[in-house]
C-alpha cells in the first residue's frame, strides 16, 4: 500500500532501525541519545545510520533527526544551530548532535568537522567507528588498522590486507584547540555515556570518538560485539581518554593488556595475520602506550 493511502500516527512511524543484528553502531547512538533527551536534534550523513535509521516510513528517531550529505555532517548541524538560535528557537537544553562513520569523518567529512572546530560551534560531533565504509559493502578508510581485511584490501597468499596504520582522529581534533574531545567504546557504555553527557554540558564544539565493532565487516558472531569492543580497550589497541582544557588524560591505566592475539583472532578480518605481523602490532600499541603514559596526565596503573 502507498504511504499516502493511509493515516499515519506517531506509533506507526516508529518501528525501530533496520541496522545488522549486533550492530555496535546503532548501540552508540541509541545510547548518546538517551543521555541527551529528546530535545536533542540529530544530524546523520550517508552510512549505515541513516541508511537503517530512517526508512520511512519506519523511522527510528524519537528525536528530530535529519540526513546530511556525506561531506556535510558538521556543517549541517553548524547550520541547525545557528538557523534555531537565529530563530530565538533554541531550548537551552537542546544539544545540536552530528553522528558520522569513520568514513564520514576522518575522510570526507574532515574538511566540514575542521571548519565547525574553528568557528567554535556549539555543537557535539560523535564518530562511530566502524573502522569502514561498511554500508557500501565494507570498503577501507582512514580508520581501517593495520593488517583488516577489507574488500579494497584483501587478504590471501599474495595480499596481507590493511598496509596504512590507523589515522590518529582524537589527536587531530585536539590539535585545534577543541573545547573537549573525548574516546570511548561501546563496551565501556557507562564510560561512554558519561562523556557525553559531560559533552552537552560544554559550551563549543565538542567530539567523541566511539569504538563500535561491525559484526558483519569484522566477521565476529552477533552477539559478541560488546566483548569485542571491551577486548580493544582491554588489549591495549584502543584507549578510554578526554581532552579538556589543553591537557590530556587517560581514564584507563591498565597494568597488563589482554591479549592481542586473542582479540585480533576473535575476528574473520585479522585471521590471515602471521607472527610477525602480530609482533609488529604490538610493538605499535607499546609504543603508544609508552607515548600517552609519558605525555597524558595518567592514573596510577591498575
Ligand atoms: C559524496 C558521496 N560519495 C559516496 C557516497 C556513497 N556512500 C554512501 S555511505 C558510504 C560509506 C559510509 O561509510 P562510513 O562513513 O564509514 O559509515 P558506515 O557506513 O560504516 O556507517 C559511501 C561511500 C555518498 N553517499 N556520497
Amino acid at each position: 500500500m502507498g504511504i499516502n493511502a493511509k493515516t499515519i500516527s506517531d506509533n506507526e512511524l516508529f518501528f525501530g532501525h533496520k541496522a545488522c543484528a549486533g550492530c555496535g553502531g546503532a548501540l552508540a547512538v541509541r545510547a548518546a541519545l538517551k543521555v541527551l533527551g529528546p530535545q536533542a536534534i540529530a544530524a546523520l550523513p550517508a552510512g549505515c545510520m541513516s541508511a537503517t535509521g530512517f526508512n520511512f516510513p519506519d523511522l527510528c528517531f524519537a528525536n528530530n533527526a535529519m540526513i546530511t550529505p556525506f561531506a556535510a555532517t558538521a556543517s549541517v548541524i553548524t547550520g541547525i544551530e545557528a538557523g534555531l538560535r537565529a530563530q530565538g528557537r533554541k531550548p537551552d537544553d537542546a544539544t545540536v548532535v552530528g553522528f558520522a562513520g569513520d568514513g564520514g569523518t576522518a575522510d570526507i567529512g574532515l574538511q566540514a568537522l575542521s571548519g565547525a572546530i574553528d568557528r567554535n560551534d556549539d555543537v557535539l560531533y560523535i564518530c562511530y567507528d566502524n573502522e569502514a565504509y561498511m554500508n557500501t559493502g565494507i570498503q577501507k578508510s582512514s580508520l581501517t588498522p593495520f593488517g583488516a581485511r577489507t574488500t579494497t584490501t584483501p587478504a590471501g597468499s599474495h595480499h596481507r590486507g590493511c598496509l596504512t596504520q590507523k589515522k590518529n582522529m582524537f589527536e587531530i581534533v585536539a590539535a585545534h584547540g577543541i573545547p573537549y574531545a573525548a574516546t570511548a567504546s561501546v563496551g565501556y557504555l557507562n564510560d561512554f555515556m558519561r562523556k557525553v553527557k559531560h559533552a552537552a554540558s560544554i559550551h563549543g564544539t565538542k567530539y567523541i570518538h566511539v569504538i563500535a565493532p561491525c559484526p558483519t565487516g569484522w566477521g565476529y558472531g552477533v552477539d559478541a560485539t560488546v566483548e569485542i569492543a571491551r577486548e580493544i580497550v582491554d588489549c591495549g589497541l584502543w584507549y578510554l581518554a578526554e581532552y579538556e582544557q589543553g591537557s590530556f588524560t587517560l581514564n584507563r591505566n591498565p597494568t597488563e593488556f589482554a591479549s592481542v592475539e586473542q582479540y585480533l583472532k576473535h575476528q574473520g578480518r585479522f585471521k590471515h595475520l602471521q607472527d610477525e605481523d602480530i609482533a609488529s602490532i604490538e610493538q605499535q600499541r607499546d609504543a603508544k602506550w609508552e607515548y600517552m603514559r609519558d605525555c597524558w596526565t595518567a592514573p596510577s596503573r591498575a
